[in-house]
C-alpha cells in the first residue's frame, strides 16, 4: 500500500491553482485519492485552493458519471461499443449531410473545451471535416466582445491585455466578481490576497456592479450601475479624461484618436449620469482618480460583456487604458508572452464573413452566435439544422431561452454528445460518448497561460490510470474523424498526440530552442510545480497584427454603435431587470452533483432589494413567480440590501428537475434556470453576444 504525492494544476476554472493530491495504491491494483490540497510550492498559486478542487475526487467517484458510451433505444439508455458508436455517428451525419447539405449538422462546444487541451488540439480533426457553417460555442454567451474588440483594435482576437494586478495602484473593475469566480480573462490564483496587497501598498480598488458583490464589499469604493448601462459611465469617464486634459501620451502607434474624441464629444459625464445611475460629479472624480494614479487598470468582465452594449463597453475600456497611458504598461494592462504562443502562430481571425441563415447574425472566427441555435433548428428551409454534436456543453441551461432550445432539440433527426453526464442537454441525444475523468488524463493549459497575470507554464500528468476501454476526449475525436473519413472516402491527415503538439509548441515558442530557457515537454516534466517565466512586460507594439501595425482606436463598427446606444429607449421607473451571479461552490451548470459543494443553505435563490419586495407585498423567503418575454420560473426570493433597487439577481446553471436527467444529487435540489428567462433576441448587436444581464422581468407571489 504505497502512498504517492502528485502535483497538478486544477483545470476547473481559469485560476489554474496548483494542487497536491495524495493517493494510495492498493494490492488489487486500484488507486484511491486520500486528499486534495493546495500546492504551496506552486509559486503562482502559493497554496491557494477553493472547494471545487476538492470535489475533483467526487467527479472521479460519482456513480452518475458515464463510463462507457450509451445509446438511446426506445427511450432507454443502453451500452454500446466505441467502434459501433463511431460508425453510427459517421453513418447518421453523412446521411443527413447528403440529404440536407453540410450546414444541416451543427456543433456546440461548451466551456470545458477550453479547460481540456485534448479538445483544443483534436476536436477539429473531426469537426473540421463536417465543413458546416453552423458552429456555435459558449464564447457567444461569454467573452465574444473581448475577442472582437481586440481583433478590431489590435488585429488579433487573442491579443487580450491582462490587468497587471500585482503592480497596479488603481484597479477599476466593472462587471467582474473575482472573489466568487476566481478571475476571468485574468488568470489570477489567490485573487483576494492580491487585491489585499494592492490596498496594502496604498492602491485603490473600485468596483462597479449592480450588486454589492463579494469583491465590491472589499473595495475602497463601490458604485451601483444600472444593468446594461455601463457604456454611459465609461463614456462619461473617457469624455472627462479628454475634457479635463487628464490624458497621458503613449509610445504605442495609434490611428484614429481624433475620430474617437469627436465621436464621444457629446457624451459628457453630465449627460450620461441618469443613464448609468452614477452622479456626474462621481463620474468626473473617478476619472480624475484613475488618471492621477501612478498606474491604473480598467478591467471589465462578464457583467459588461454579456449585455446589450458588450462590445461598446470593451472598446471604451481599452480606450480608457490607452489614453491614460496604462495600456501595455507595468501596473496597467499587458499582454502575456506565453510559452506556447497562440497569437504568433495564428492569423488574427475573421468577422462577419458569413451570417446566420434566419437572423443574419455575424460569424466570428468561424462561429455563429449561439442565441441563433434554436431558431436555426426550428425554422424550415434550405440549411435548417437537423443534427447536433454537443461537446462539453449544456446549452439548455447556459444559453438564452433554454426552454426554446429544449423544444428544438426534440425535433432533431440525430444528436450526439461528448460528455460525462446525462444532463438537461445530453438527455436529448441519441448517443453519448463519455471521455476519461479529469484526473485520468494529462493536461497542458493552452488557454489560461495566455490570460495569466504572470507568464507561467506547466505540464500536468495524469494522477489515476486510464480505466480499461476508456478514451480521452481527443481519442474520441480521432475515432470519430476516422470513421467519418472512411464513410466519405476522404483522406485524413495523420495526427499526433496532444503531448507531442505541446512539445513542438514549447520548442518553437519564445522560451524554446532558440532561447536560454530551452523549454520542452521534457523540461516541464522536471518541474511538477510549474515554471514561472516572470512578470508581464510591455510587448504590444511588436505583437500588433493590424494591417497598419498600429492600434486602431476608432473601428467603424464600434464608432457606429454609439448611435444605437444614444437612441436606446429607457425602461420606465419601477421595472425590474434580472442579472446573474456566481458562487465559489458552483461551476456553471455541471458541478451540482457533489454533496460536498451543494450542502448547506441553497445558493440559487433570487436576490431582491427589500423595498422592491415590500412594494410587491412579498415576504423574505417567499416563493415567487418570475416572468420575462420568453418564460416563467418559480424560485424563492431573498431580501438583500446588496442589490441595487429595481435589480434582481439569479445565478445560472440550475434547473435540474427536468425529466430524464440522471444526476441524483443535483436533481434533489434543482433550483430554476435563469436561462428560462433570458431572451435570445436580446443581444449585443455588434457581436451577436447574448445579453444575459439586464433582462426585464416581472416578479409576483407564486
Ligand atoms: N444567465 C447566464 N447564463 C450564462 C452565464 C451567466 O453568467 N448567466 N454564463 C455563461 C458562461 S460565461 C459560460 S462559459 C457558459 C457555460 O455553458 P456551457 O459550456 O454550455 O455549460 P457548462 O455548464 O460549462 O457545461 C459543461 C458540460 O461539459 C461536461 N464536461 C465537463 N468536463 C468535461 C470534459 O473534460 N470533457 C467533456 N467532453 N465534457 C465535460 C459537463 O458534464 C457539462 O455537461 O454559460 C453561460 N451562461
Ligand atoms: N465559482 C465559480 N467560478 C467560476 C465560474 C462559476 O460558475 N463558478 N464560471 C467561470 C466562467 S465560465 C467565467 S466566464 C467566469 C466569469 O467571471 P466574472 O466575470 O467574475 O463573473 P461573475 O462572478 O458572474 O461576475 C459578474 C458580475 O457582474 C455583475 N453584473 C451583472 N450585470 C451587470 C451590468 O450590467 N454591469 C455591471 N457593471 N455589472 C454587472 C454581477 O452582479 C456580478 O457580480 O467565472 C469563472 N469562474
Ligand atoms: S480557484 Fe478553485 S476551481 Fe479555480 S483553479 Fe483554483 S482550485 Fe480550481
Ligand atoms: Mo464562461
Amino acid at each position: 500500500m504505497t502512498k504517492t504525492l502528485h502535483h497538478r494544476a486544477c483545470h476547473l476554472c481559469e485560476a489554474i491553482c496548483g494542487l497536491t493530491i495524495e493517493t494510495q495504491d492498493h494490492e488489487d491494483g486500484s488507486r484511491q485519492i486520500l486528499s486534495i490540497k493546495g500546492d504551496a510550492q506552486d509559486s503562482f498559486s502559493r497554496g491557494h485552493i477553493c472547494p471545487k478542487a476538492v470535489a475533483l475526487q467526487d467527479i472521479q467517484n460519482d456513480p452518475d458519471r458515464l463510463r462507457q458510451p450509451v445509446r438511446k433505444v426506445d427511450g432507454q439508455w443502453q451500452p454500446i461499443g466505441w467502434d459501433e458508436a463511431f460508425e453510427l455517428v459517421a453513418e447518421r451525419l453523412s446521411a443527413i449531410q447528403a440529404e440536407h447539405g453540410k450546414n444541416a449538422v451543427a456543433v456546440y462546444q461548451g466551456n470545458p473545451s477550453v479547460h481540456n487541451y485534448g479538445l483544443m488540439t483534436h476536436s477539429n480533426y473531426f469537426l473540421g471535416q463536417l465543413k458546416t457553417r453552423n458552429r456555435f460555442s459558449a464564447t457567444s454567451v461569454d467573452q465574444l466582445p473581448h475577442h472582437l474588440t481586440s481583433y478590431l483594435m489590435y488585429g488579433h482576437g487573442l491579443l487580450l491585455p491582462i490587468p497587471d494586478i500585482d503592480h497596479t495602484q488603481f484597479m477599476l473593475i466593472l462587471g467582474g466578481n473575482p472573489l466568487a469566480s476566481n478571475g476571468s480573462i485574468m488568470t489570477v490564483p489567490d485573487v483576494e490576497k492580491r487585491l489585499k496587497a494592492l490596498k496594502a501598498r496604498g492602491g485603490k480598488l473600485v468596483v462597479v456592479d449592480p450588486r454589492r458583490s463579494e469583491t465590491a464589499a472589499m473595495a475602497d469604493q463601490h458604485l451601483f450601475v444600472r444593468p446594461g448601462n455601463d457604456a454611459a459611465l465609461l463614456l462619461g469617464l473617457l469624455n472627462t479624461l479628454f475634457d479635463e486634459g487628464l490624458t497621458r501620451e503613449s509610445p504605442l502607434p495609434v490611428n484614429g484618436m481624433e475620430q474617437v474624441k469627436q465621436a464621444i464629444a457629446s457624451f459628457t459625464a453630465e449627460s450620461m449620469a441618469a443613464r448609468c445611475g452614477v452622479a456626474a460629479a462621481e463620474i468626473r472624480q473617478l476619472a480624475r482618480d484613475f488618471a492621477a494614479a501612478e498606474s491604473a487598470v480598467c478591467y471589465g468582465r462578464m457583467g459588461v460583456s454579456t449585455q446589450a452594449y458588450g462590445s461598446l463597453c470593451h472598446w471604451l475600456i481599452q480606450l480608457i487604458n490607452l489614453v491614460t497611458g496604462n495600456l501595455d504598461r507595468v501596473g496597467g494592462t499587458l499582454c502575456t508572452s506565453p510559452a506556447v504562443d497562440l497569437v504568433a502562430n495564428t492569423s488574427g481571425g475573421h468577422f462577419n464573413v458569413w451570417q446566420s441563415r434566419v437572423s443574419g447574425l455575424p460569424e466570428y472566427g468561424g462561429e455563429l452566435p449561439v442565441a441563433a441555435l434554436a431558431e436555426e433548428m426550428l425554422t424550415p428551409g434550405e440549411g435548417q439544422i437537423k443534427a447536433l454534436i454537443s461537446v462539453a456543453g449544456n446549452p439548455v441551461l447556459s444559453t438564452p431561452n433554454g426552454g426554446q432550445l429544449e423544444r428544438a432539440l426534440d425535433g432533431l433527426e440525430f444528436m450526439v454528445s461528448v460528455d460525462l453526464y446525462i444532463n438537461e442537454t445530453t438527455r436529448h441525444a441519441d448517443l453519448i460518448l463519455p471521455p476519461t475523468a479529469p484526473l485520468e488524463h494529462d493536461h497542458y493549459d493552452t488557454t489560461f497561460n495566455v490570460f495569466a497575470v504572470r507568464n507561467v507554464t506547466r505540464f500536468n500528468q495524469p494522477v489515476l490510470a486510464k480505466p480499461e476501454g476508456a478514451l480521452d476526449d481527443w481519442e474520441i475525436f480521432v475515432g470519430l474523424a476516422r470513421a467519418f473519413a472512411a464513410k466519405n472516402g476522404t483522406e485524413l491527415k495523420p495526427t499526433m498526440a496532444p503531448q507531442q503538439m505541446i512539445d513542438m509548441g514549447l520548442r518553437a515558442g519564445p522560451y524554446g530552442d532558440r532561447s536560454e530557457h530551452k523549454l520542452s515537454l521534457a523540461a516541464l516534466h522536471e518541474a511538477p510545480h510549474g515554471i514561472d517565466l516572470g512578470p508581464l512586460r510591455p510587448n504590444l507594439a511588436a505583437r500588433l497584427k493590424t494591417d497598419s501595425k498600429a492600434i486602431e482606436a476608432a473601428p467603424q463598427l464600434l464608432v457606429a454603435d454609439l448611435a444605437r446606444f444614444a437612441a436606446e429607449p429607457q425602461p420606465s421607473a419601477g421595472e425590474l431587470v434580472l442579472i446573474g451571479r456566481r458562487h465559489v461552490r458552483s461551476n456553471n451548470s455541471w458541478m451540482h452533483n457533489y454533496q460536498r459543494l451543494v450542502k448547506g443553505k441553497p445558493r440559487h435563490q433570487l436576490l431582491m432589494h427589500p423595498d422592491d419586495m415590500a412594494g410587491r407585498g412579498l415576504a423574505d423567503g417567499q416563493r415567487v413567480r418570475v416572468q420575462s418575454r420568453v418564460g416563467m420560473i418559480e424560485v424563492e426570493a431573498v431580501a438583500s440590501d446588496e442589490m441595487m433597487p429595481s435589480v434582481v439577481s439569479l445565478p445560472h446553471g440550475w434547473g435540474h428537475a427536468r425529466p430524464g436527467v440522471q444526476m441524483g444529487i443535483a436533481s434533489a435540489q434543482p433550483g430554476a434556470s435563469a436561462n428560462d428567462l433570458t431572451d435570445e433576441r436580446q443581444l449585443d448587436a455588434v457581436s451577436g453576444n447574448a445579453a444575459l444581464n439586464g433582462v426585464p422581468v416581472r416578479v409576483e407571489a407564486a
